[in-house]
């Protein structure tokens, strides 16, 4: 189903639509949450194997399974969770991740597709700028925690991508798996603040990683705005779109997906990561549908970042502007 009028008018004049109900949470998230279940039992086990955790808590459901072991350890890595390399260093022959196939049919979902078309069009890239957030309350998280299991800072999605895809029509699709509430930790935007251009992004080192946030001055606070929503719903966000997301101050687990698309032949800001055919209403036959296919590019992208010398991050970032001391 293509957005409404009304939807994609909504897009125009705020940065951002929700489409409520858009997937069936049973039909279409439950497989997802099924096949994490299987990459936490992993990560559990291999916890308390290292005398991490003393226990597996194997009895209890995804959830508080990962908030007791949080609890317990101060952190649940998300790296062997995430959909995603680590390009910004920590990357080791021994970097985990998940791409299995339930992930992949929740990026290939029709439904979901349907509406990134209504903005991308016909011919669309899945781009490989991607993560999964599973987010446990916050008290329970040590400090310097990595910034996936923690809140997002301000930010606007064109800001984090090399400065060569500026001009891409990257579309931001986010999407609750769990309620996510201001309580939790739901997303905040800035409705309008995609017409007003690129703001300047401060570097910050976060646990070896560098992320790019927008100083405090630059967001206009009257105009933020919380976005609670529900599982089944979905964002489409334009890239120019400040936002960024609330502290987990509850005592459930806020789980999202946030992925990207943009026309297909555009670059898509991440180059040294795989991108694949999503949809393509010209050559079918281009479409990426395995998911095995899916992870050996992933598996083939890590093995040719660790082979290629160290090269110092480049980035349009420099902190050197006043507003970032
Ligand atoms: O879920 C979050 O905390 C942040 C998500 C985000 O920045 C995005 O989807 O672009
Ligand atoms: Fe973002």
């Amino acid at each position: 189903m293509q957005l409404s009028v009304s939807q994609l008018s909504d897009f125009d004049r705020d940065g951002f639509v929700v489409a409520r109900g858009l997937l069936s949470p049973s039909q279409d998230l439950q497989p997802v949450i099924d096949e994490y279940a299987q990459v936490l039992d992993r990560v559990a086990e291999r916890m308390h194997r290292g005398g991490e955790i003393s226990s597996t808590y194997a009895e209890l459901p995804f959830a508080d399974r990962a908030i007791a072991i949080t609890r317990e350890a101060g952190l649940l890595d998300p790296q062997p969770f995430d959909i995603s390399l680590p390009v910004n260093g920590q990357l080791t022959p021994e970097t985990e991740f998940h791409f299995g196939p339930a992930v992949l049919a929740l990026l290939r979902n029709e439904r979901l597709l349907d509406g990134v078309e209504s903005f991308v069009g016909p011919e669309i890239t899945s781009n490989p700028v991607q993560h999964v957030r599973i987010k446990p309350p916050e008290r329970y998280i040590r400090a310097n925690a990595p910034g996936l299991v923690t809140r997002t800072d301000w930010h606007q999605d064109n800001g984090v991508v090399d400065q060569e895809a500026d001009d891409t029509d990257m579309l931001t699709v986010w999407l609750p798996l769990t309620e996510a509430t201001e309580r939790n930790g739901c997303l905040t935007v800035v409705p309008g603040s995609h017409r007003e251009g690129l703001q300047l992004h401060c570097p910050m080192t976060r646990e070896g990683r560098r992320v790019n946030h927008i100083p405090r001055t630059l967001v206009p606070q009257e105009r933020v705005r919380p976005l609670p929503m529900s599982a089944g719903d979905v964002l489409f966000m334009h890239r120019r779109c400040m936002h960024a997301s609330l502290t987990n101050a509850s005592d459930e687990v806020r789980w999202s997906f946030d992925i990207r698309y943009n026309p297909s032949g555009q670059t898509t800001g991440r180059e040294v990561l795989p991108s694949f055919v999503a949809r393509s209403r010209a050559n079918p036959a281009a479409e990426l549908r395995d998911a095995d296919v899916w992870r050996q590019l992933w598996v083939d992208a890590r093995d040719r970042l660790l082979a290629r010398p160290a090269a110092p991050m480049t980035n349009r970032w420099s902190g050197a502007h006043e507003l970032c001391a």
